[in-house]
């Protein structure tokens, strides 16, 4: 995926380059700032005084050191004062310079960290919300991944309102349906078993064993084979072709790198994980029934045993295809994001 939201420590990040929000000095500092000059060693404040410092809203480069990465860039956040003095723009000039000075290192992976979120003041949500734009406008045109690195939790704040309805619908679809789904199984059965992949992914199966003989006693295997249906790849394409996009337009909404997308293209029996399978639905706008058609090419379907696949639903169902959001939420809930 291009762009990842990744939470960890950002001097551990193995990448071309990390980021650092330093001050104006570039002389070290707390935060952040402090935790990459102390990772790195003293090299580092060496090769940092000569740069004479910088600019809010720009970026200067400098070597690793000890740090798992080749290059830190430094820039400097605006300190937040109430945000009607530019501070938007200055923090969008930060991400765009760093982005910048990666592209001219030729950079093929760059970490950030939430700028001027921490000491600076900047509000989280709407931090992340800026690095989110300019790296996703950034991405229309360069082929890098780039992570966004948060350090703590509190930072995904997708708003109480949108959290709290995600949180009601997974407790009346989690709740409800395993409730309904493990007793008709336990009816069925008279004893509690685990559930089978087969069972969770073609719910109804438990009801009898038997209504899934015929498809194997009729016909000979080889002419069940020659027939296979059409295949994730082809009905991916296919479904570019209906909607009027390019594929890079898909590619590209689906925060799916491009190299995996011509594996996709030129394998027709590529078998892609469930999260870029989804990843692919989102970018493609479908419904929930076309979801689960396209998931059911690859091998997987939407469980409501699954706490990620209820809020993947719960965006289908509101048609918000925001994939971004998406992630947010998932992040929220402590998921695996979409497409990593
Ligand atoms: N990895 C990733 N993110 C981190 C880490 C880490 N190791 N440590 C903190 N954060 P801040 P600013 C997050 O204060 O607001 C310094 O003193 C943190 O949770 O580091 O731009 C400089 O010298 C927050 O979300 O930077 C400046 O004087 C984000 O990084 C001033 O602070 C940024 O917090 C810059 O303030």
């Amino acid at each position: 995926m291009p762009l990842q939201i990744v939470r960890n420590d950002i001097t551990k990040i193995k990448c071309d380059a990390i980021v650092n929000a330093a001050n104006s000095s570039l002389l070290g500092g707390g935060g952040v700032d402090g935790a990459i000059h102390k990772a790195a060693g003293k090299g580092l404040l060496l090769e940092c005084i000569k740069l004479g410092g910088c600019k809010v809203g720009q970026a200067k480069i400098t070597g690793a050191y000890k740090l798992p990465c080749r290059y830190v860039i430094h820039t400097v956040g605006p300190k937040w004062k109430g945000g009607e003095n530019g501070e938007k723009e200055a923090l969008e000039s930060c991400y765009r310079e760093g982005l910048k000075l990666a592209a001219e290192n030729d950079c093929e992976s760059v970490a950030f960290p939430l700028i001027s979120s921490g000491v600076y003041g900047y509000p989280k949500a709407r931090a992340l919300k800026v690095a989110v734009d300019i790296i996703t406008e950034f991405l229309i045109d360069h082929d890098m991944l780039v992570y966004i690195v948060i350090f703590d939790k509190d930072s995904f704040e997708i708003g109480e309102k949108l959290f709290n309805n995600i949180a009601s619908y997974i407790d009346n679809k989690y709740v409800d349906d395993n409730f309904e789904f493990n007793r008709t199984w336990a009816d069925n059965m008279g004893e509690s078993k685990i559930l089978t992949t087969a069972a969770i992914l073609y719910p109804g199966i438990e009801k009898s064993d038997e209504a899934l003989a015929p498809a194997f006693d009729t016909g000979s295997l080889k002419d069940e084979v020659d027939n296979i249906d059409e295949s994730f790849s082809q009905m991916l394409l296919r479904k570019i072709d209906e909607k009027g996009i390019t594929d890079s337009a898909c590619y590209k909404k689906a925060n799916v790198d491009r190299k995996l997308f011509s594996k996709i293209r030129g394998d027709i029996y590529y078998h892609p994980s469930k999260a870029t399978a989804l990843a692919f639905a989102i970018a493609l706008e479908l419904s929930l029934e076309e979801t689960e058609e396209l998931l059911l090419k690859a091998g997987f379907a939407l469980s409501h045993s699954s706490k990620f696949d209820i809020i993947i639903e719960y965006f289908i169902t509101h048609k918000n295809y925001n994939i971004f959001e998406i992630n947010e939420a998932l992040f929220a809930f402590d998921q695996a994001l979409l497409g990593s």
